[in-house]
């Protein structure tokens, strides 16, 4: 087992692959399945390994790889971050490490092997020299740089190759790189924090946080999934937030790019956002002489100023340019109601806390208004006292 099994909940138990994995995935009828129980087992082994990538390996997707002899899983791998071996070739160095003969054996992937020189050797070579046998993959990769190679490549090195095994878990795992691969634009992840009557702040009073501890942890791992991080400039003259990772590991990840609409460029040159040294991107649409120490860009396009709108399928196109793939929209208000309006948010985190804000500014948020956005209730969790409710495009 290598090193960087100190990411996985049990990195010795390979063999206990099964009841680690019970409770994440849907229990499947085995019997009307082209697919046997350990088949199962190894690729949700699979899945869980590439778990540990999460948050680390952007622009690529977070991927996973076993490889099994004889209904054993005998060894495994993840993309753990960029620049990192990839999954594949992370599994057959595991077994090398051990001394584990890799000969004959299957490789359950959640990917697609790659068949390019990129930051690594191709996979698919890999794979032949670890003398692998039969590949089981539960995604293509849709990549256009890689797209339908690597199963071509080992189906004529005849390698027995089958896919689609957990496939939907899969494509949910990589969900922010397999959109920006088919749309390039990023995936829009929505986040809001809301009181007890559905307000964000209060009018008369001074800023100041109303969610559990807990609740702001989630934030922070939102964050560090999360390519962008936009908010709108009321919300940086109001709070002068740093939107940066700092309650959960930053890992090897680097912190998001933070963007502000800002039509005037109002953003205050004493903000935290200008003066702590990440990165941030002001887009604004009026010639301006201010000088920010940060990146601006105008343009006029972006904003109408007669119907007050940001043209926002710009604004992606924009940010799919720049490889972002998962864009956390921050707030405040005005831009969530602008993305739900628009039905351009692919998945929102609600926090409700039990707190009332006294002379509250409502958030324009709720149940009524996502539904119409056309996202559905996922799930709802109690995150430190308040309800994180989770909603994603049907
Ligand atoms: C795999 N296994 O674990 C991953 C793959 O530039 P590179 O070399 O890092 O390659 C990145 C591309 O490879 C990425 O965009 C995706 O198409 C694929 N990712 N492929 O065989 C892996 N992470
Ligand atoms: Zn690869």
């Amino acid at each position: 087992m290598s090193e960087r099994g100190e990411h996985s909940n049990n990195p010795h138990g390979l063999l206990k692959a099964k009841s680690q994995m019970g409770a994440s995935y849907p229990e499947r009828c085995m019997s009307d399945s082209k697919w046997t129980d350990f088949e199962f087992q190894c690729m949700k082994r699979a899945l869980e390994v590439a778990k540990n990538g999460i948050g680390q390996v952007s622009p690529n997707p977070p991927v996973g790889c076993v490889l099994a002899r004889n209904e054993e899983i005998i060894a495994e791998g993840w993309h753990d971050h960029l620049g990192d071996l990839h999954a594949e070739q992370a599994a057959i160095a595991d077994a090398e490490s051990r001394g584990v003969e890799t000969q004959g054996a299957t490789a359950f992937v959640t990917l697609e092997p790659c068949n390019h020189h990129g930051r690594t050797p191709p996979c698919t070579e890999a794979l032949l020299w670890a003398g692998i046998n039969r590949v089981v993959i539960a995604a293509e990769d849709t990549n256009p740089t890689v797209r339908g190679g690597g199963l071509e490549y080992l189906k004529r090195a005849n390698i027995d190759v089958s896919q689609g095994l957990l496939e939907s878990e899969a494509l949910q795992q990589m969900s922010s790189f397999m959109h920006w691969c088919e749309y390039r634009r990023p995936i829009v992840t929505l986040k809001a924090a809301l009181d007890c009557n559905g307000n964000v702040d209060s009018i008369s009073g001074p800023p100041a946080r109303f969610t559990s501890e807990e609740s702001l942890d989630e934030v922070h791992r939102l964050r560090l999934q999360s390519d962008a991080v936009l908010v709108g400039v009321n919300t940086v003259i109001r709070d002068n937030p740093r939107l940066t990772v700092r309650r959960v590991n930053l890992g090897k990840s680097s912190q998001p790019l933070r963007i502000v609409l800002d039509r005037r460029l109002r953003t205050p040159v004493t903000s935290e956002l200008v003066t702590d040294g990440n990165d941030t991107l002001l887009l604004h649409c009026e010639e301006n002489e201010k000088s920010v120490e940060c990146e601006t860009i105008l343009i006029p396009s972006l904003f109408s100023e007669r119907r007050k709108r940001v043209d926002l399928e710009q604004l992606l196109d924009l940010l799919g340019d720049r490889i972002i793939q998962r864009l956390l929209v921050e707030g405040g208000p005005d831009v969530w109601g602008q993305f739900l309006s628009e039905k351009l948010v692919d998945e929102a985190y609600i926090f409700h806390s039990t707190i009332n804000l006294e002379d509250g500014l409502k958030g324009g948020i709720d149940s009524k208004i996502l539904e119409n956005a056309g996202l559905v209730l996922i799930n709802s969790e109690n995150i430190g006292g308040d309800r994180m409710d989770y909603w994603r495009k049907s």
